[in-house]
């Protein structure tokens, strides 16, 4: 695999002829995950490649206002899956964005990428990432895919001449991931790619009014009935969760991305360092984990829920009814006391 973070002169042959060239990110898309797909897409379009853009499963309707949303194709359709089984067929190159290994699209879609036979490059900022790939563009510093595309673009792209409608995609990407520039990723060189983004015709409130002030009022009613009812707070353990039933969300006509952003409600209580929301998913329970300062939740979620994710957010599964889970979760809290009351 070629690191080309440190030979980033191995960039621009890449992309020297036109390519066919697929993209895909990681099940339940969030901003970052369609904002840097997007915005690379639009990029690698322009010069005259030929560009697929595929995600497993279907965006949060937060996100439909992304320039060119309509070109994300989605494999759970029998639409988007001809198109993407295509795709993997013609293509010459695979770019993974926004997630660490083939399992994260979901064993169907895995199972496909793992018939590609072309060069593969992966732009990423999960820990652990892996090494299969014929290139790699990864930084665990990085706040986001999205800042780790503008970077790239910056590359590829003479002259720096990145588009508004590029720069609208990457910055939804930066400013979902950094929770509005206020978790600890968000770094120096963060802020320069927005400066650079707003060079580039950025609106960054128009992007902030579309994803952050177009709830439903089923979501704000959810919120206001698991803040009251659903919230949980550990003290001894400075350990908060939440768990919602399918009963629940079915309550609230819960569509996806409904609950996005509920687990930092459970981690904004006084004194809480670490936190979590379980939410009942078919047969499993989908495991969201958040936590303050030192404490790694990444290998929290590695050890007990088959995931894995970042130093302060990661996310897993347990393969239980939702009383068990929350059974097992509250085991994983006792048995880690000591790093859960000493961070
Ligand atoms: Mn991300």
């Amino acid at each position: 695999m070629k690191d080309l973070r440190s030979e980033s002169h191995l960039i621009p042959e890449i992309f020297e002829l036109p390519r066919r060239i697929l993209l895909t990110t990681h099940k339940s898309p969030d901003g970052d995950a369609i904002g840097s797909m997007l915005g690379l897409f639009h990029t690698l379009t322009e010069m005259g490649h030929t560009v697929t853009a595929a995600a497993p499963d279907n965006f949060p309707a937060f996100l439909n206002w992304m320039p060119g949303i309509e070109n994300v194709r989605t494999f759970d359709t029998p639409e988007g899956r001809i198109e993407i089984e295509h795709a993997v067929q013609v293509s010459d190159l695979h770019i993974s964005l926004d997630y660490n290994a083939l399992q994260r699209l979901g064993e169907a879609m895995q199972q496909l990428c793992e018939t590609f036979t072309g060069e593969s490059l992966l732009i990423d900022h999960h820990r652990e990432p892996c090494t299969t790939y014929t290139y790699s563009y990864h930084s665990i510093d990085a706040s986001s895919t999205a800042e780790l595309v503008y970077d790239f673009i910056s590359i590829i792209l003479p002259g720096h001449a990145i588009r508004t409608d590029v720069a609208q995609c990457l910055y939804a990407g930066i400013v979902t991931d950094t929770g509005s520039f206020r978790f600890p990723s968000a770094s120096a060189h963060t802020l320069r790619v927005v400066a650079g983004l707003k060079e580039a015709g950025l609106n960054h409130a128009e992007v902030y009014n579309n994803i952050f002030d177009t709830n439903s009022l089923d979501r704000l009613r959810l919120l206001g009935y698991v803040l009251s009812s659903k919230l949980t707070v550990l003290p001894e353990f400075n350990t908060a969760y939440i768990c919602l039933s399918a009963a629940d969300l079915e309550r609230f006509q819960y569509k996806p991305g409904d609950s996005e952003g509920f687990v930092n409600y459970a981690l904004s209580v006084e004194g809480v360092q670490f936190a979590c929301l379980l939410k009942e998913n078919g047969s499993e329970v989908r495991i969201s984990l958040r936590s303050k300062g030192q404490l790694d939740v990444n290998s929290l979620a590695r050890q007990y829920f088959s995931g894995g994710g970042h130093l302060n957010a990661a996310g897993g599964r347990l393969p239980l009814p939702l009383a068990q889970a929350e059974q097992t979760f509250l085991e994983v809290v006792h048995h880690n006391r000591s790093l859960l009351t000493n961070s």
